[in-house]
Order: C-alpha cells, then structure tokens, then sequence
C-alpha cells in the first residue's frame, strides 16, 4: 500500500499515533497535536531524490531531542559517554525505516537540528503522521513520513 493510501486509511478512523518504545523510562504513544506541547521550530530544506531530483519544503516541529528527552532515554544524562551507545530506529506505516545515532542529535556531538514535523509546506501531518526532518542529510531517503514507531535502543554490544 502507497504511504499516501495508508494516510487515507488513518484519516477515515482516528488521528495518526506514533509510539516512543525501547530503552526508555517513560515511554509513550504520541499525536501530531501532541507534538506541539514542545518549543516548534522551522526548517526550510532542500533533498535530493535518487528517483525524482531536487525538492524544496518547509517543515515546523519540534526537535526530536527534546522530546526523547522527555521520554526518559535510559543513560546517566551527566555522563557524556554513557550515550555513546545509543541507536533512534525510526519506521514508517510504510515499513521505510533508518537508523541515527543518539550523538548525532545530542546538543554536546553532532547537533544535529532534527524535527519531528508537525507542518509540510503549512499543511498539518494530524492524519498523515509525523515526517522525520534531517536538514544535514543531502538525500531525501531518511525523511521518513508516517512515523509510526521511534525506537532507542542503548543495547549496542558489537565488542561484548
Ligand atoms: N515512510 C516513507 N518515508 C519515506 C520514503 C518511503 O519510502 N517511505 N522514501 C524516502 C525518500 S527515498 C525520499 S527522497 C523522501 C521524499 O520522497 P517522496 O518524493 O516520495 O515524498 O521521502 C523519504 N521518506
Ligand atoms: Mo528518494
């Protein structure tokens, strides 16, 4: 099923939910409204598309930072270190899913401005989902829209 088909299928019952789960204290099932009870920011971006070129849009949301904060990552937050291990798989209705690190948007390493957008060129993503917005990324491939599942995972263990 197209991701715009899948949109549909939500908007006829109720509003699309994403959940935060995994190596989190206070895990939690979000609206796109719900996002808005976060500082919104603006991101104006350009990607490119292997299949359909260059594309220009506005997003608003918030950072993606703070509100896995909020839901309580399972790190000691006064030890930098302690973070290093830390994985965002974040998946589509679709099942398009890609991975972060934690340090790419932690404000102390990569800071990257990460959105989760509430808003696509002013249209409300209340229905659609949340749109995963990575204004660093040169490919459109990790935009992720419909967000149905953001997933931490501090179990990284490749050298135990
Ligand atoms: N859920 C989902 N999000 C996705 C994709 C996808 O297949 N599924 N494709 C990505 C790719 S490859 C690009 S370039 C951007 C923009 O794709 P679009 O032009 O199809 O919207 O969305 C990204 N987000
Ligand atoms: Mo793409």
């Amino acid at each position: 099923m197209s991701q715009s088909l899948a949109a549909t299928g939500t908007a006829a019952g109720r509003m699309a939910e994403l959940s935060l789960s995994g190596d989190l204290h206070r895990p939690v099932r979000l609206t796109v409204p719900d996002l808005l009870t976060w500082p919104r920011h603006e991101a104006q971006v350009a990607f490119e598309c292997a299949t359909s070129g260059v594309q220009h849009h506005r997003f608003t949301g918030p950072l993606l930072h703070d509100v896995l904060m909020d839901a309580g990552p399972a790190f000691d937050p006064a030890r930098r270190k302690d973070r290093l291990r830390f994985l965002i798989a974040v998946r589509g209705t679709d099942g398009h899913h890609a991975l972060l690190s934690w340090a790419e948007i932690d404000p102390d390493f990569g800071r990257a401005p990460v959105l989760l957008a509430v808003t696509l060129d002013g249209t409300p993503l209340d229905h659609a989902g949340s749109q995963l917005v990575l204004p660093q990324d040169r490919c459109g491939a990790r935009y992720i829209s419909g967000i149905e599942t953001i997933r931490v995972d501090g179990g990284y263990t490749a050298w135990t």
